[in-house]
């Protein structure tokens, strides 16, 4: 069976690829270079559906995808759905993951609560229409500066609850055993394997 990986983000597709191992087995996860959809909706799911939708409605094959991004308490929950486009510009998100995590320590300057989560929300749309969608919360909370090499985006400033290192220095498979990503993926993969493979 094939199954389409609705995203451009070069670092989640590692992730997923390390996420979902032998999960995939008797599945060929295929890339997605179509049209990318206006990211309208208010929720991570509903981005992630957006998404997922675009890729099988272009592929005609079923399609999974993430939706993912740091809320804040202090903040009201931003960056939230907004975390890849936090940083901007002239009023034009840059898209940076270094702006974004400096905007977001900037915002963050002499806010007692430093508590925050990682978010995602993994989709799967078949083209007969069947949606499905499982969300991942990795809680924890926004450090002063960033630190440590790995992983992508925010993780440098995210300290995840139960640890004392950022996010960034952990090594990927500690990151992936825990991560809003592996549970958002590790609850859906299940529903996808009945779903392609019966
Ligand atoms: P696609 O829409 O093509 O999937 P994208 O990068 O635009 O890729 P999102 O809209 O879901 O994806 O934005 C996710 C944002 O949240 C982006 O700024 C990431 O850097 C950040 N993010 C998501 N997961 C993360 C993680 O595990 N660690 C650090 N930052 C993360």
């Amino acid at each position: 069976a094939q199954l389409v990986l609705a995203t451009h983000n070069a670092h989640k597709v590692e992730e997923l690829r390390r996420i979902l191992g032998s999960r995939l087995d008797g599945i060929e996860l295929i890339g997605y270079d179509g049209p990318e959809p206006v990211e309208d909706g208010d929720t991570f799911a509903a981005n992630a559906l957006i998404k997922a939708r675009a890729a099988a409605e272009f592929t005609g094959l079923p399609a999974i995808a993430d939706d993912s991004g740091i809320s804040a308490a202090a903040l009201g929950g931003a960056p939230g759905i907004h975390s890849a486009r936090y940083a901007q510009l002239n009023g034009r998100p840059i898209r940076d993951d270094v702006e974004n995590l400096e905007l977001l320590l900037r915002n963050l300057v002499g806010a007692d609560d430093r508590s925050a989560e990682f978010v995602c929300a993994a989709a799967l749309v078949l083209p007969d229409g069947y949606e499905h969608v499982e969300l991942g919360i990795w809680p924890g909370t926004v450090l002063d500066e960033a630190v440590g090499g790995g992983g992508f985006g925010y993780d440098p400033i995210f300290k995840p609850a139960g640890y004392s290192v950022s996010a960034a220095e952990l090594t990927a498979d500690e990151k992936n055993a825990v991560s809003h990503r592996a549970q958002a993926f590790e609850a859906i993969m299940p529903i996808v394997r009945e779903r392609l493979l019966g």
